[in-house]
């Protein structure tokens, strides 16, 4: 199934549409408000998609304002039972750095056995402080951490599948085991690892919904248009941080 689009139909809903946040109970409390609020059940899992320093101002591969999904993400955890981590952890000569080819700048693309893979600064390497996740990201709630793209030779956005797209994590795994329905992405960045980790979710059978401002793009010959694009054409949801607050 390479190349497949995600199937269009069976959109996901947003649930909790028409609910509205009460105050708090008590007498003090005024009246429910018009806010709609996202219903959080324990089917329900919030991926974190490596918030790690290198994505992040004066890392080695920062997305403009990486640091800024550190906040809304801790505030939205607090809604979930569940959380799982994702964290890069490259070998230094992996396949994936441009200093590891000869002639080659960042951001350039070579052709691989599995298709085009885009070169990158190195980072992110395996017990690195870039590869630590931001000291102000709450791991405390997380209940699983995957590192990916640990071969050398090949490259893994997706949090399910590496770049050859056959090669497994052991998330899809995880997740089925775990009986868990609705994943829900945040993280960094939006155009790569949170975008093949949607929809490798969502081409496995389950809701996707991404948290569009806990979220940054890296934004590559016009990446975050398409990744948008792509949502719309798989059934992923995207959606604010009001509902979660
Ligand atoms: C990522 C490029 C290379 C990401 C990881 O987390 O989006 N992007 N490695
Ligand atoms: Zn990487």
């Amino acid at each position: 199934m390479t190349n497949s689009r995600c199937k269009a139909t069976a959109v996901a809903k947003q649930r909790g549409k028409t609910d509205t946040k009460g105050g708090l109970s008590g007498a003090a409390a005024p009246g429910p408000s018009k806010r709609p609020v996202m219903k959080i059940s324990d089917r329900d899992v919030l991926l974190a998609i490596d918030v790690q320093n290198d994505f992040c101002s004066g890392g080695a591969l920062a997305v403009p304002g990486g640091e800024k999904v550190v906040p809304a993400i801790n505030r939205i955890a607090q809604r979930f039972g569940n959380m799982v981590l994702t964290q890069d952890w490259h070998p230094r000569d992996h396949v994936s750095f441009a200093p590891n080819h000869v002639g080659k700048q960042p951001f350039q693309t070579i052709e691989l056995d599995y298709g085009t893979q885009v070169l990158w600064p190195a980072h992110c390497v395996q017990g690195s402080s870039g590869a630590e996740f931001h000291r102000d990201l709450d791991v405390t709630r997380a209940s699983l951490v995957v590192r990916k793209g640990f071969r050398r030779g090949i490259d893994s956005y997706s949090a399910l599948f590496e770049n050859d797209k056959r090669t497994p994590t052991g998330l899809l795994g995880y997740l089925r085991e775990r009986e868990l329905k609705t994943v829900f992405v945040a993280g960094l960045a939006l155009d790569f690892c949170v975008r093949f980790s949607a929809e490798d979710a969502r081409k496995a059978g389950f809701e996707v919904v991404v948290i569009e401002e806990a979220c940054r793009g890296i934004d590559l010959d016009g990446s975050v248009t398409a990744t948008h694009r792509s949502f719309r054409q798989c059934g992923i949801s995207v959606v604010g941080l009001e509902a979660f607050l």
